[in-house]
């Protein structure tokens, strides 16, 4: 093994799971005395004169999907007023492969309009999230999920976060290899929910003892995939095939990438390492690309998932939470370490990774044939995600639509939405009231440029913000557009913050805030989402940014290759022959 790595068994013993407990952070003793998670989550979440939870229950709340936030548009009035910071939670969901069923959208549109702030936020990992819910409101949330057999437990926290899969592999016609994603999606996420009954006990039966069995069934509580103390951190899996990397695969800390032979899985590239948050003032901190270090047949996908888990499970940082990524320890100890640790831990038989020849991938908007004779599927654009009735009435038109034809409503990883299963007679109507209710499937008003925007949401709910994205990007490529830049395909993403939830690290434009109405600009990423960008330029005001993307814009079309993209052009001269 190269000399540049760390010794693994000395990882283990001095920051994993073995590390002494007075060198592990206070949120690993959290997890290990917190009763499975329970702590004093109930009897604080149910304290009358609270207005908030402690950052104890705080951190224990996130394994079920929530987040204490306060409304930051109102903070420093309220502040002045002296008054409490404005609480209330964002609640989110966990659906494998983004995949819903009729009903299950209808109960999540209802939450939206009695419980929270009035919006459904689709996100970056194919599910929803819910803001503004009060403490108070949060079991009538979760009561109201479980009846439809949906959860937020899980979608949070220090565990295996939702499952992402290509939404349309079992449907769409084009797509090779139908047969088993969304079912793998839902497996590995039903096989990582945590054991422990903490959830139903407080959110669900709202009491300690727990006596009505709710729907989900309740299992012991001997989390033994995780452990006492669970990952050392989030844990982020994505499944796809090379031809369609919609999920971002690249990005995840463990990507199965099935590998076809005659349309059907030959196995599976096992990729890890992805991971894209880090920080503008720690360079120990970076984003990063995963990469391929095993090849498993489709009988051993499940014991290599186990497997991965529980190597970051035992290796990885319990002493810095900014190192304990996977991605922190792969380049810690090696790929080749890592390869030979699977096949340790792997029942069946371990190869070196599939070469992928190259990659492509599909935003799945507009209409299309389904594999199911005289059936439907509808990619519908929301922008940033946001299904809200503003200026026009798209929450309640969508709904509609959806008590009427009852379509399966299935979520892609660019936040938008697909309306599926629609029989041909049905799909004149729909279209009208999408004309009408201005929703584009990919045509019409809709840019090519706006058509790739991905937008976190930022200010005013996030707490770790620096600047606006979700809505600052629609502005920024309304004047992109105004300067004759609307037909390009570029994929350009904004992150509010170097966490990077809009995956802009991996864009051809990467926009990403340092600071109110400040951003750096990233290029050199492909539009197929294989490599991270570089830095550009650092901290430009929101106002120039226009400009100054303008003229990359304007130097690509001049002097590009023929058929070479925008990335792959930035990438090819590098940032620094940019700048000159
Ligand atoms: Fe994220 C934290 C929103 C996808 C990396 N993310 C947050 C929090 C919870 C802020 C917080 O910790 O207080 C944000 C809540 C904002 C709000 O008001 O709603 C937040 N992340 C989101 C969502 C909703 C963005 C969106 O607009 O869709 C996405 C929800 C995904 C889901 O359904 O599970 C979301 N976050 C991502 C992604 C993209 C992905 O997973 O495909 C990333 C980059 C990939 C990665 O994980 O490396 C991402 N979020 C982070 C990080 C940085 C993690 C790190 O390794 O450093 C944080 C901060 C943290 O964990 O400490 C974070
Ligand atoms: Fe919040 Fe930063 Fe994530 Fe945007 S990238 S949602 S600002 S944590």
């Amino acid at each position: 093994m190269s000399q540049q790595y760390k010794n693994p068994e000395e990882v283990r013993a001095t920051t994993g799971i073995d590390a002494p407990l007075d060198k592990k952070i206070h949120v690993e003793h959290l997890k290990l005395n917190s009763n499975g998670l329970r702590g004093n989550v109930l009897e604080e979440m149910t304290d009358p004169n609270l207005p908030a939870v402690s950052e104890d229950s705080y951190n224990l709340m996130k394994h079920f999907g929530m987040y204490q936030q306060d409304n930051r548009d109102v903070r420093n009035e309220r502040k002045r007023a002296g008054l409490d910071k404005d609480f209330s939670f964002m609640i989110r969901a966990k659906i494998a492969g983004g995949v819903a069923t009729p009903e299950q959208y209808l109960t999540l549109d209802d939450i939206a309009t009695k419980h929270t702030s009035g919006s459904i936020r689709l996100t970056t990992r194919q599910t929803v999230q819910f803001h503004g819910v009060g403490k108070f409101k949060l079991q009538d949330v979760c009561r109201d999920m479980n009846e439809r057999l949906l959860t937020s437990y899980g979608a949070c926290g220090d565990v295996v976060r939702n499952v992402m899969a290509c939404p349309v592999v079992d449907i769409d016609r084009e797509h090779p290899g139908r047969e088993v994603f969304i079912e793998l999606a839902r497996e590995i996420s039903f096989r990582t929910l945590p054991r422990t009954n903490a959830f139903y006990d407080i959110f669900i039966n709202g009491e300690k003892d727990n006596s009505d069995a709710p729907k989900f069934q309740l299992r012991d509580e001997s989390e033994d995939l995780y452990g006492k103390t669970y990952m050392p951190r989030k844990f982020k899996i994505g499944v796809t095939i090379p031809e369609d990397n919609c999920v971002d695969i690249f990005t995840q800390d463990l990507g199965l990438v099935a590998i076809l032979e005659k349309g059907k899985v030959r196995g599976y590239n096992i990729m890890v390492g992805g991971g894209l948050g880090h920080s503008h003032s720690n360079k120990e901190t970076y984003p990063r690309a995963g990469e391929a270090v095993a090849f498993v047949g489709p009988d051993d996908i499940i014991s290599a998932v186990d497997a991965v888990i529980t190597i970051q499970r035992d290796y990885g940082d319990r002493t810095n939470r900014k190192h304990a990524r996977l991605k922190y320890l792969l380049d810690d100890v090696g790929p080749e370490w890592f390869h030979e640790e699977i096949v340790r831990r792997v029942k069946g038989k371990v190869s070196p990774a599939v070469p992928v020849a190259s990659w492509g991938v599909n935003d799945h908007l507009g209409w299309h044939e389904q594999v199911q004779s005289g059936l439907h599927y509808v990619g519908i654009f929301i922008e940033n995600g946001r299904i809200i009735d503003g200026a026009t009435p798209m929450k309640t038109n969508l709904r509609r639509i959806v008590e009427k034809f009852r379509p399966q409503v299935r979520l892609t990883a660019q936040q938008n939405i697909i309306l599926a299963n629609i029989p041909t007679q049905h799909v004149k109507e729909i279209s009208a009231i999408l004309a009408d209710t201005g929703l584009s499937t990919g045509n019409g008003h809709l840019s090519t440029l706006r058509r790739q925007e991905i937008a976190c949401v930022a200010l005013p709910t996030c707490g770790l913000a620096l600047a606006e994205a979700e809505r600052a990007l629609p502005s920024l490529i309304g004047k992109l557009e105004e300067l004759g830049y609307g037909n390009e395909r570029i994929s350009i993403r904004m992150s509010g913050c170097p966490n990077s939830c809009s995956r802009a690290p991996m864009a051809e434009l990467g926009l990403i805030g340092c600071g109110p109405g400040k951003y750096n600009i990233y290029t050199g990423g492909d539009y197929e989402g294989t490599r991270t960008n570089k830095l550009f330029k650092e901290r430009v005001v929101f106002e120039e940014v226009p400009a100054i993307i303008g003229s990359l814009i304007d130097r690509w079309r001049a002097e590009r290759q023929s058929g070479e993209a925008f990335g792959d052009f930035c990438h090819r001269l590098g940032v620094d022959t940019l700048k000159g």
